[in-house]
C-alpha cells in the first residue's frame, strides 16, 4: 500500500490518485489494457502467476470473459495469510453487534485465519468439497465472513441469501445451484427483533429430498428444531477440528460466488463471479476509491447478502489488510444516532451507506448527528440508488462536516465492483447526484434506442463497451440468458439497464433502471416477482405493479390488482395480500400502495401498458401519452378515479 502517511483531515496530497495522475492513469488503462491489467493483477500473491491478461468478447454470437487465465491463486490465503506476517495481532474484523450494551468484537488477522481455517475444516468433514455449493444465511456476524472465506479457501462456491428472504425464496436458491450445505444461525437479532434463520431454513427444506445438511451458529441461544442427521451446530464441530486448513489451488476463473439478483423479467439470475479478475478488482477499487490507507478503521453499512457486502465488507478491504467494521443492525436503532455512535466508538474514518438511510436518518433532524464526535471520518461513501442532492448536501453538511470527501459510486450486482465515481483526490468542485467519471479500465458508453453511440453532452442508456475484471461471467446454469439479459439489446456492448446523462464536462449522472426493475431502498426488485407472487394468491386474477417515487425508499412498489370475479375488495384482503406477499419474497418486497384494478390497460395484442400504470401512480394524469392503441380506453378513467393515495 503507498501513500501510508496521509493523515485525518486528508490533505489533498496524501490522496493515492490525484487529477494529473486519474487521467495518465486511466488513458493507460484505457489504450493498453493488456500492460495495464498485468501490472495491477500483481496486487494479488498468486501461486502460479499468469501470462495471459485479457481474453474477452461482448460480440453476441461469441460472449465470452476470461481475465488472467492461466493463473491460479486462493483467495481466502489473499485476503488472511499473505497478511500473517506483517500484520497478524492487527484487527480484521471489527464487529458491531445489534445490542449497543454488548461488547463489540475484534478479531485480529491470526483469529481471523483459525477461526476461517476451522469452518473450512468442518465443511471438509460435512463432505463440500471444491466446485460444491454452499448458502449462507446469515445475520450480520463475524462468522458470516468467516464462512466466505472457508468456502473460497476449499474451493466450494458460496451463495448468500439475505437473511430478510423468506423460506420459499431461500428455498428456490438452495435448488437454484443445487447446495450441498447451508450455513445459518438459530435467529437474527436486527433492529430489536429477531428473525428465526435456522426455521426458515427447515421450512425452505421441507420438500427438499436431496438431505442438504446445515450448520448453525449459535447467536442468541434461543430454541430451533433439529433435523437429525443433517444438522450440526458450529461451536461443537469447531472443536472436532484443526484450526489450520491448506488453501485450494484455484484457476482464476474457477467460480468463488454466486448471488441471485432481480431482473425484468422471470426468477432471479445466479450471477456468478469467478476468482482472480473479481479479486484484483474489488482490492484495487476499495483500495483507490475509499482512499484506504493503513491504520484507517474502514465502514460500509451494507449487508453481506448483497453485492456491496461481498466486495466493500469482506474481499476488497481483507485483500487489502485493511480493518472492516460488520455492523449487526440497523441505523435507527436503538435511535437514530445509532451509526454516529459507532463511528465515534471506533473512530472509522471510512464511511459507505446508501441514499435510503441518509433520508430516513435526514427525516430526525440533526440533533442524532451533533450527539457524536465525527472527526475520525475522512471519506465518505453512497451506492444502491441516485441521490438526491437535498440528501447529499445534508450528508456533506451533517456528516462530513464539509470536508468529506463524497464517493458517490455506480455499479451493479453484475459489475463486481464500482465502475463510475469520483475518486477523493481527483474531486475538485462536487457536483451532487453525479456519480462523475469511470474508474481506471472502464469504458462508459451512452446509447440511443437504436444503439448508437452518443457524443458529447446527451442523454440514454448507459453500456460498457469494454470488459474490466470484475465483470460477472455467466449467469448460473444459464449461459444463454447471460448473454440475452446483457449482450442482446445493444450488440456489442454490456447493457446496464440503467438510464444516464453525460454533462458537458463528460461527468456521467445516472437516471435509473430503464427495465422493469424497480430499486426499494436500495434494494433490486423485478417488478415480475411480485406479480407472481400476487397472482399466486387465490382471490388474485391479474396484477400489474410499477414503482413510484417515494420519499424515503428511493420508489415505493405500487400494485395494481384485478381480483377474481366475486371476491369483494375490502380493507382486510388488502392487508391480507400485503402480507401475503410479505411472506411469499420477503419485508422488502412489502407494497406500498395496492390499487384495486376491476381492468388494467393493455394492447390489443394483450400487453400490459405499464408506462400509463407508471404515470397514475406518480398522479401524473396529463401526460399519459397515447391511450387510443388500448382494447379498451375506458379502463384509465376508472384507475384515475381510484387513484389510492399514498
Ligand atoms: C451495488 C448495487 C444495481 C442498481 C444499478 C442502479 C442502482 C447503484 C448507484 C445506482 C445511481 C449510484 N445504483 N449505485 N444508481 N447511482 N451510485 O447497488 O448493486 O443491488 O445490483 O443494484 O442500483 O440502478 O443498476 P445492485
Amino acid at each position: 500500500m503507498s501513500d501510508a502517511n496521509a493523515t485525518a483531515g486528508a490533505k489533498k496530497a496524501g490522496f493515492h490518485i490525484d487529477q494529473a495522475k486519474y487521467e495518465r492513469m486511466y488513458a493507460d488503462s484505457i489504450s493498453n489494457p493488456e500492460a495495464f491489467w498485468g501490472e495491477h493483477g500483481k496486487r494479488l500473491d498468486w501461486i502460479k502467476p499468469y501470462t495471459k491478461v485479457k481474453n474477452t468478447s461482448f460480440a453476441y454470437d461469441n460472449v465470452s470473459i476470461k481475465w488472467f487465465e492461466d493463473g491460479t491463486l486462493n483467495v481466502s490465503a489473499n485476503c488472511i495469510d499473505r497478511h500473517l506476517a506483517t500484520r497478524g495481532d492487527q484487527t480484521a474484523i471489527i464487529w458491531e453487534a445489534d445490542d449497543p450494551n454488548e461488547t463489540p468484537q475484534h478479531i485480529s488477522y491470526k483469529e481471523l485465519h483459525a477461526q476461517t481455517c476451522k469452518m473450512a475444516n468442518v465443511l471438509k468433514a460435512m463432505g463440500v468439497g471444491k466446485g460444491d455449493r454452499v448458502v449462507i444465511y446469515m445475520p450480520m456476524i463475524p462468522e458470516a465472513a468467516y464462512a466466505m472465506l472457508a468456502c473460497a479457501r476449499i474451493g466450494a462456491i458460496h451463495s448468500i441469501v439475505f437473511a430478510g428472504f423468506s423460506p420459499d425464496a431461500l428455498g428456490a436458491r438452495i435448488n437454484g445451484c443445487d447446495a450441498k450445505v447451508v450455513i445459518t444461525a438459530d435467529h437474527a437479532p436486527r433492529g430489536g427483533r429477531k428473525t428465526k434463520l435456522k426455521d426458515n431454513v427447515n421450512q425452505a427444506l421441507l420438500h427438499d429430498t436431496s438431505d442438504v445438511k446445515c450448520l448453525v451458529v449459535q447467536r442468541t441461544g434461543d430454541q430451533v428444531a433439529w433435523r437429525r442427521d443433517l444438522d450440526f451446530w458450529w461451536h461443537e464441530e469447531a472443536e472436532k477440528v484443526s484450526a489450520d486448513c491448506p488453501p485450494e489451488e484455484m484457476n482464476a476463473e474457477d467460480p468463488l460466488f454466486i448471488l441471485y439478483t432481480s431482473g425484468s423479467t422471470g426468477m432471479p439470475k445466479g450471477v456468478v463471479h469467478t476468482t482472480g479478475g473479481y479479486l484484483t478488482y474489488a482490492s484495487m477499487t476499495h483500495e483507490y476509491i475509499f482512499d484506504y490507507h493503513e491504520g484507517d478503521i474502514y465502514w460500509c453499512t451494507a449487508d453481506v447478502g448483497w453485492v456491496t457486502g461481498h466486495s466493500y465488507i469482506v474481499y476488497g478491504p481483507l485483500a487489502n489488510g485493511a480493518t472492516t467494521l460488520m455492523f449487526e443492525g440497523v441505523p435507527t436503532y436503538p435511535d437514530a444516532g445509532r451509526f454516529w455512535q459507532v463511528c465515534e466508538r471506533h473512530k472509522v474514518t471510512q464511511f459507505y451507506t446508501a441514499p435510503t438511510a441518509i433520508r430516513a436518518l435526514m427525516g430526525k433532524g440533526t440533533g442524532p448527528v451533533e450527539g457524536s464526535d465525527l472527526s475520525s471520518l475522512r471519506i465518505l461513501g453512497s451506492v444502491g440508488e441516485p441521490i438526491n442532492p437535498e440528501a447529499w448536501n445534508w450528508y456533506n453538511e451533517n456528516v462530513g462536516k464539509g470536508k468529506c470527501p463524497i464517493v458517490d459510486t455506480w455499479w451493479q450486482t453484475e459489475t463486481g465492483g464500482i465502475l463510475i465515481t469520483p475518486l477523493p483526490g481527483v474531486i475538485d468542485t462536487p457536483k451532487p447526484g453525479s456519480a462523475t467519471k469511470p474508474f481506471f479500465g472502464v469504458k462508459p458508453v451512452v446509447l440511443d434506442d437504436q444503439g448508437n453511440e452518443l457524443d458529447g453532452e446527451t442523454s440514454g442508456v448507459l453500456a460498457l463497451k469494454d470488459s474490466w475484471p470484475g465483470q460477472m461471467r455467466t449467469v448460473w446454469g444459464d449461459h444463454s440468458r447471460f448473454v440475452s439479459t446483457y449482450f442482446e439489446m445493444f450488440k456489442g456492448y454490456y447493457f446496464s439497464g440503467d438510464g444516464c446523462r453525460r454533462d458537458a464536462d463528460g461527468d456521467y449522472w445516472i437516471t435509473g433502471r430503464v427495465d422493469d426493475v424497480i430499486n426499494v431502498s436500495g434494494h433490486r426488485m423485478g417488478t415480475a416477482e411480485v406479480e407472481s407472487a400476487l397472482v399466486a394468491h387465490a382471490t388474485v386474477s391479474e396484477a400489474a405493479v410499477v414503482g413510484y417515487p417515494h420519499d424515503i425508499k428511493g420508489q415505493g412498489i405500487y400494485c395494481y390488482v384485478t381480483l377474481m370475479d366475486g371476491v369483494e375488495a375490502t380493507e382486510a384482503l388488502r392487508t391480507e395480500l400485503g402480507n401475503w406477499v410479505r411472506q411469499e419474497i420477503g419485508p422488502i418486497a412489502k407494497p406500498d400502495v395496492i390499487q384495486w384494478a376491476p381492468g388494467l390497460p393493455k394492447t390489443r395484442s394483450g400487453k400490459i401498458m405499464r408506462r400509463i400504470l407508471r404515470k397514475i401512480a406518480e398522479n401524473d394524469f396529463d401526460s399519459l401519452g397515447d391511450t387510443s392503441t388500448l382494447a379498451d380506453p375506458s379502463v384509465v378513467d376508472e384507475l384515475i378515479a381510484n387513484r389510492t393515495k399514498a
